[in-house]
This record gives structure tokens, sequence and C-alpha cells, in this order.
């Protein structure tokens, strides 16, 4: 059986902050398996379907704005326990609630701009992955050093 899989986006803040690469390294640094990475500009489309569930909420359409305004590094990660460990890294939501050594506690200041989506859940995993990637744009690999990440 394949992995946990898990969806993982820097956000247009992070990308015009220069966080790139200080985000993917933390995930690089925890031993998950990057299997998916491009960075594009979002459509509304895209975005509406991605944060559909917020649908109905007033911060909605501004959400809508904010992340179709400029590109976002979209990536899949690989590893046992992903999705929930990414979440952990990631912090919470509101940036001064995150917990210190979390990216969003780290990196973020505001709600609006906290710098990383991270799936919730298998269900919304398997769902954002197919919905952000093609199958053909994520990668089947075994790291040279599998053996010394995972038992
Ligand atoms: O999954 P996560 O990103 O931690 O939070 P969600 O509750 O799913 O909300 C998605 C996204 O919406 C959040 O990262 C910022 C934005 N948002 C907001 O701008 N204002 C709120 N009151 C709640 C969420
Ligand atoms: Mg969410």
């Amino acid at each position: 059986m394949a992995a946990e899989r898990t969806f993982i986006a820097i956000k247009p803040d992070g990308v015009q902050r220069g966080l790139v690469g200080e985000i993917l390294g933390r995930f690089e640094r925890k031993g998950f398996k990057l299997v998916g990475l491009k960075q594009l500009t979002p459509s509304r489309e895209l975005a509406e379907n991605h944060y559909g569930v917020h649908r109905e909420r007033p911060f909605f359409a501004g959400l809508v704005d904010f992340i179709t305004s400029g590109p976002v590094v979209a990536m899949v990660w690989e590893g046992d326990g992903v999705i929930a460990s990414a979440r952990k890294l990631i912090g919470a939501t509101k940036p001064l609630e995150a917990e210190p050594g979390t990216i969003r506690g780290d990196l973020a200041i505001n709600i609006g701009r906290n710098v990383i989506h991270g799936s919730d859940a298998p269900e919304t995993a398997a769902f954002e992955i197919g919905l952000w990637f093609q199958p053909s744009e994520l990668s089947d690999w075994t790291p040279s050093d599998q053996a010394w990440r995972t038992e």
C-alpha cells in the first residue's frame, strides 16, 4: 500500500516574501518525501473548488481574491502520518496562536496572511491532490536513504 500523501501549498504571501526555500526545507528535514511540486497562479475556479467548504463564510471572497493574487507553490508530500504531522509543522490557523517552532508561529502574524495550506484529513488530502495535480505530475520514487528515515 502506498504511504500517506498530503497536499501542501505555499500561499502568495509566502512566495512573495521569499519563504519557499525555508518552508520546503522544513518538510525535507523532517524526512518526508516530495512527490509533486509546481508553481502556478490559481484560477478563480480552482481556488473556489479548493476552498469550497468555506463558500458560505464571510471571509470566502477575500480568501479567493488573496489565493488567486499571485503564484502559489503547490506540493504533494508523502510519508507515515504525513497529513497530521504536516498540520503540526504548519501550526494553528491564527498565526498569533500558533506555537513558536511551527511555520505559522515563526513566519506569520495575520490569519489572512498565514503563508501555507495543508490538507486536514485523508479525504481532503485525496480531493486536493486530485484537484491540483495530474497523476503524471506525481513521482513514485524511493530516496536512496529511505531505510534511514523510516523503520
Ligand atoms: O486549514 P486552515 O488553513 O488552518 O484553516 P481553515 O479554517 O480551513 O481556513 C482556511 C483559510 O481561510 C485559513 O488558512 C485562512 C482563511 N481564514 C480567514 O481568512 N479568516 C477566518 N476567520 C478563517 C479562515
Ligand atoms: Mg482548512
